[in-house]
Parts: structure tokens; C-alpha cells; sequence
């Protein structure tokens, strides 16, 4: 049966990955489902409230059955659901650039996570293979 994905990645801390999210997410999707489909949306518009937003996916995120998170861009709310999946016991899977980021050691010192650095985007790819296979 397909996983229920819940893709994590930065909206109000700043859309500079937004492409690559939507590489990633189009990839997921081949074998998957990604609840949060819309972080990778490159026109993304506010259309709710936050209440709602915040509503949504944490229901989303106790729905899932794993975390993907590129963390390369510092977002406040990535770094709130991905405590929140750690509460609840998700697989969480955190992919960062090691060349543009400093990954926040609450995250690096959290052995819960399991991540992975990397230097090109072709990188992921093989490893979101093993994680969702
Ligand atoms: O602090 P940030 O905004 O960077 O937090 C980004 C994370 O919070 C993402 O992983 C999303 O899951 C979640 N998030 C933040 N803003 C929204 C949002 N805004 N909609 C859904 N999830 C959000 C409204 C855009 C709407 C038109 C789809």
C-alpha cells in the first residue's frame, strides 16, 4: 500500500527551495502519497487562516506514516513538525545542503532523526528509494 508522506519544507521562512521541493515531491508521488503536496506549489497564495493551516496539518502529520524534510532553507514551522512527528513517533528523514546550510544542532544532536547531508540534489534521490522501498 502507499505511504502517506508528509513533506516538510520552508513557506513563510522563504520559498528560495521551492523548485527543488517540487522535484522532490513529483518524485515521491511516482510510488506515494504526499499529504502536502502544496509545499512545492511555486505560486503559492495564503488562502486560510493560520488557525486552519495549523489544524490541517498537524491532523495531516498524525495521519502519516513518515516525515520528508529539506531543511536547507531555516524554517520555524519545519522545525515545530518535526518535533511534533518525534512526539508521536514518526519516521522523520531530514535532507539538507551541507554547502548553503548549518544545520541547527537541535536537530543534528537529535539522534531520533535520521539525516542526510548532501552535495548535489542527485543524491537524494537513491536514498528517498531505500526510505520509501
Ligand atoms: O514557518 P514556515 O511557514 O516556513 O513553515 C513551513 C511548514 O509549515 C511547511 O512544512 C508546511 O507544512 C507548514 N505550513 C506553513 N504555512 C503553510 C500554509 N500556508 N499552508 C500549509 N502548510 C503550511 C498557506 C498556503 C496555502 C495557500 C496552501
Amino acid at each position: 500500500m502507499n505511504k502517506k508522506v508528509y513533506f516538510a519544507g520552508s513557506i513563510r521562512g522563504g520559498r528560495v527551495d521551492a523548485e527543488l521541493y517540487h522535484r522532490i515531491i513529483t518524485y515521491i508521488q511516482r510510488t506515494d502519497d504526499v499529504l502536502t503536496e502544496h509545499v512545492g506549489d511555486l505560486n503559492l497564495q495564503e488562502s486560510t487562516t493560520d488557525k486552519q493551516i495549523y489544524a490541517t496539518d498537524t491532523g495531516w502529520l498524525r495521519e502519516s506514516d513518515l516525515v520528508i524534510c529539506e531543511a536547507t532553507c531555516p524554517s520555524l514551522g519545519v522545525g515545530y513538525e518535526l518535533a511534533y512527528a518525534e512526539a508521536r513517533n514518526k519516521p522523520v528523514y531530514i535532507f539538507y545542503d551541507k554547502s548553503k546550510a548549518n544545520l541547527s544542532a537541535m536537530l543534528t544532536g537529535d539522534e531520533y532523526f535520521h539525516i542526510f547531508p548532501y552535495e548535489r540534489e542527485d543524491e537524494i534521490y537513491p536514498v528517498l528509494d531505500k526510505i520509501l522501498k
